[in-house]
């Protein structure tokens, strides 16, 4: 379910959840709680403290990311406005389309960072340099 539309190709939703006496269970499918097919899934977990990550913007690929222990701020820019996102427990996701610089930071102790995504890693999908993304942002340089 949609909780915020952040920017036009970004958005924080929560996950369905399962729960009951037990505990909880979440689960996603392609196509039906991310909106693309599922290609690689990946983690960011045993982050030191203060450590900053991400510094990029992607050319296509579309992410899907749920802290699944502890928490993060994700911060997402797209060219003109910044925004940020806590996810502070796995009922959260923020979808990031293509054509948003992101950053990482505030990871707590012992968090885990899953992130679903559109494709396999290549890394001339990346734009690492924040003047170049300004460029593209702005349609000045492709
Ligand atoms: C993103 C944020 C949220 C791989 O070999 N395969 C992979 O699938 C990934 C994601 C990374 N790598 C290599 C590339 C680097 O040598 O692992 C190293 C660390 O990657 P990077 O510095 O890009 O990690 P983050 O945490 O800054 O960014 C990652 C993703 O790369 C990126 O797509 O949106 O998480």
């Amino acid at each position: 379910m949609l909780l915020k539309q952040i920017l036009p190709n970004c958005a924080l939703h929560s996950n369905r959840v399962n729960g009951d006496n037990r505990g909880s269970l979440i689960a996603i499918e392609a196509e039906r709680e991310v909106p693309f097919k599922i290609e690689r899934v990946y983690f960011v977990y045993d982050t030191q403290p203060g450590v900053e990550r991400g510094f990029h913007a992607h050319r296509s690929l579309e992410q899907w990311l749920i802290c699944v222990t502890g928490s993060c701020v994700i911060a997402v820019d797209d060219g003109r406005t910044r925004h940020e996102a806590v996810l502070d427990t796995p009922e959260k996701a923020l979808y990031i389309g293509p054509g948003l610089w992101r950053e990482m930071h505030d990871f707590s102790p012992g968090a885990v960072l899953a992130v679903i995504a559109s494709a396999r890693f290549d890394e001339s999908d990346y734009i690492r340099d924040y003047d170049r993304f300004l460029a593209i942002a702005r349609g000045e340089q492709t």
